[in-house]
C-alpha cells in the first residue's frame, strides 16, 4: 500500500508525467486535475508514441487519441485528432462541455478550436520525420496484419511496433496512461498517445476508447495501459481489470487474470505483442502485469517519493 495521495503512470517515462501530476496532489488537488497535467507534461515532450511529435501514420500525418475519466463515472475522448498539441485537455473539455463522450477527427479539432486550442503546423518532428521516411523506403499502403511482427531496423522503430524496452537503455516512451488517488480519496485517470506508429489513416487504438485503454470507479479502483490496442479493444480491457479488483482481487492479480484472458485468445500469438495494465484501488494498493517482459511504470507519493517499479509479467 502506497497510501494517498498517489499518481502511478505507464512507463518510465512516467517520470515526466508524475512529475507534473504530484505537486497538484501533495497541495491536496484534485485527482483529475492532477492526471490531465500530467497529460499535458507528457504532450509536451517531444516522443515516439505520445503527443504531436510522435510517429506519424502510413500517409505522414500524426493523429492522436486521449480520454480522461473522474471520480463520477464523467468521460471525455478524442480520436483521430491532428494538429492540436494537447488532446488530452480537448478531452476533458468534451467532458465538460458537451453532453457527448467522444469526439473525432475533424470534428474533434473544429471543437477544440472552437474551445481556444491553437491549429499547428502538422510539420513532422525531426526524429518523426527520420523515422517515417526510413519505413517508406519499404512502405506498401495495405493493411498489414500483426505489424508488430515486422522487423524494425532502429530503436524508434522498433518502439513503435514492439513497445517493449529500448535496446539502446534510452528512455521508454510510450502512450501514456496516469492514474491517481488524491487526498480526499477520489480517483481519476487518462490516457494520451499518437497510436501505433505507421499505423492505417484513420485508425483508432484503445487508448481514447473508456473501458479499453482506461476506466475509472470511484468505489473500486482507476486502471490504465499500453501497449497493442486491438488486443486490449476486444477484452474492454481496463474495464475488466477494475471488475476483477471489484470482486476482490489486489490490483497485480486483476492485472494479472486480464493479461491471461488477452493471452488465452492465442497463445501462440502472445510472444508477438506486448500490453501492460496498471491498476490502483481505492485504499492505494498499486498493481501492474504485463504479457512480456519490460513494462515497467512510475509512482510517486508521499511514501514512494518517485520510484520505477517493473511489472510482473506472463511469458
Ligand atoms: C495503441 N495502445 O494505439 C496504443 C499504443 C501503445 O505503447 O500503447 N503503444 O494501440
Amino acid at each position: 500500500i502506497a497510501g494517498k495521495p498517489i499518481v502511478v503512470s505507464t512507463w518510465d517515462s512516467g517520470k515526466i508525467a508524475n512529475g507534473a501530476a504530484w505537486p497538484v496532489l501533495q497541495r491536496g488537488g484534485k485527482a483529475i486535475d492532477a492526471v490531465e497535467k500530467a497529460g499535458i507534461a507528457i504532450e509536451n515532450d517531444i516522443n515516439c508514441c505520445v503527443g504531436l511529435g510522435g510517429n506519424p501514420d502510413r500517409d505522414g500525418r500524426v493523429t492522436l487519441d486521449s480520454c480522461i475519466m473522474d471520480d463520477h463515472f464523467n468521460c471525455g475522448s478524442v480520436a483521430f485528432l491532428e494538429r492540436i498539441k494537447h488532446p488530452v485537455s480537448v478531452a476533458r473539455k468534451v467532458m465538460e462541455k458537451t453532453p457527448h463522450v467522444m469526439l473525432v477527427g475533424e470534428g474533434a479539432q473544429q471543437f477544440a478550436l472552437a474551445n481556444g486550442f491553437t491549429l499547428e503546423s502538422g510539420k513532422l518532428s525531426a526524429d518523426a520525420k527520420k523515422s517515417y521516411q526510413k519505413w517508406l523506403e519499404k512502405a506498401e499502403y495495405k493493411p498489414v496484419i500483426n505489424i508488430e511482427n515486422q522487423k524494425p531496423s532502429s530503436p524508434r522503430e522498433k518502439r513503435a511496433f514492439a513497445p517493449n524496452k529500448l535496446e539502446d537503455g534510452s528512455p521508454n516512451h510510450d502512450t501514456m496512461g496516469t492514474i491517481a488517488l488524491d487526498a480526499a480519496g477520489n480517483l481519476s485517470g487518462m490516457c494520451t498517445t499518437s497510436g501505433m506508429g505507421f499505423k492505417m489513416r484513420g485508425r483508432v487504438g484503445d487508448s481514447p476508447i473508456i473501458g479499453a485503454g482506461l476506466y475509472v470507479d470511484n468505489e473500486v479502483g482507476a486502471v490504465t495501459c499500453s501497449g497493442q490496442g486491438e488486443e486490449v479493444i476486444r477484452m474492454c480491457g481496463s474495464h475488466l481489470v477494475v471488475e476483477f479488483m471489484r470482486q476482490g482481487l489486489s490490483p497485480t492479480e486483476a492485472c494479472r487474470r486480464a493479461i491471461e484472458r488477452i493471452v488465452k485468445r492465442d497463445p501462440a500469438r502472445a510472444k508477438d505483442f506486448q500490453v501492460g495494465f496498471i491498476a490502483l484501488n481505492r485504499k492505494g494498493e498499486i498493481g501492474a502485469f504485463s504479457v512480456q517482459k519490460g513494462f515497467n511504470y512510475t509512482v510517486s507519493s508521499a511514501t514512494i517519493q518517485q520510484k520505477i517499479f517493473n511489472a510482473d509479467h506472463y511469458l
